[in-house]
């Protein structure tokens, strides 16, 4: 399946005209930054899944591994343990697409095998053994741009020239990938905002995303309550909700093809809003 057959419509509704697809984060670790502990249970992930899907998402992006700037590693048994089984329910409970956050080759392996239909690196398949594993498949991949590792890419992010510097590294990826055997069509591109980027870099990249449609691919963007936001507007995580949704209409306006959000229910919202208006431009 190529990311566009992945991101097209089953049966569009006739007033719903096209707009970008909302992927809603589901984290399942204890210490993920913004819903930390809150849906740490089985049973509460499951829970919001059901509320992400009632609030109109089109993906649920499984992550299982921190990637917060800082963050220490996890082990491939432990995120396998916290994704995997809630993979398998969340596919035996719903109909909804499911994205699975992670670097690891084993753990991308046994995803593929338990029905998800999309992985999303934010290591863009550089770790041992995942073009192998992606190659041996037919899901799309997301190839996220990160500067440096989790640990210190906040440090001193530099860059000749930020979007030329990203446009050149999906270009190698592109390239690796084919020479694995991924399809370009099966990829998705994502500048990886607040992964090694400055503030102003990250809003130098989202006021210029358009920049990436030249590659002819999907791309994603996840702006998210993070700190870009937080830190310009010196909001804490739980009021970032205004600058989240100004960034989705932003990213949306540039032809972005996934929203990546923790606030499913306003972003489509804000989405169907802007939508109402592309067919008068
Ligand atoms: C703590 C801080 C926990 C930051 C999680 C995060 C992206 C992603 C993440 C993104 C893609 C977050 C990040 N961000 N995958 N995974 N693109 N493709 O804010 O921007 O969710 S983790």
């Amino acid at each position: 399946m190529t990311a566009d057959q992945f991101l097209a419509k089953q049966m569009p509704q006739q007033q719903e005209i096209s707009r970008p697809q909302v992927m809603g984060i589901l984290n399942v670790t204890p210490d993920s930054f913004s819903d930390g502990g809150k849906f740490a249970s089985f049973d509460k992930a499951l829970a919001h899944v059901a509320q992400m899907i009632s609030d109109g998402v089109d993906i649920i992006d499984i992550g299982g591994e921190s990637t917060r700037p800082g963050a220490v590693e996890v082990s491939a048994a432990d995120e396998l343990k916290r994704v995997i089984p809630l993979l398998k329910a969340i596919k035996a409970t719903f109909t909804i697409k499911v994205s699975i956050d992670t670097s690891k080759a084993a753990v991308m392996a046994q995803a593929i095998t338990h029905g998800a239909d999309i992985i999303n690196d934010v290591r863009a398949l550089q770790n041992d053994g995942c073009l192998a594993v992606l190659a041996a498949s037919d899901v799309p991949v997301c190839l996220m741009h990160m500067q440096g590792l989790p640990r210190s890419m906040q440090k001193n992010p530099h860059y000749n020239d930020v979007i030329g510097d990203i446009k050149q590294f999906f270009i190698d990826r592109i390239s690796v990938c084919e020479q694995a055997g991924i399809k370009r069509e099966r990829l998705i591109l994502d500048p990886g905002f607040g992964f090694g980027k400055t503030l102003e870099q990250n809003y130098q990249l989202l006021a210029q995303l358009h920049k990436f449609n030249d590659l002819g691919l999907p791309l994603l963007s996840g702006t998210s309550r993070k700190s870009m936001i937080g830190d310009l507007l010196a909001r804490n995580v739980d009021e970032r909700l205004a600058g989240s949704l100004t960034t989705a209409i932003i990213a949306a306006q540039q032809n972005a093809s996934i929203i990546r959000v923790h606030d499913v229910k306003e972003t489509v919202d804000a989405l169907k809003v802007l939508a109402m208006t592309v067919k008068y431009q």
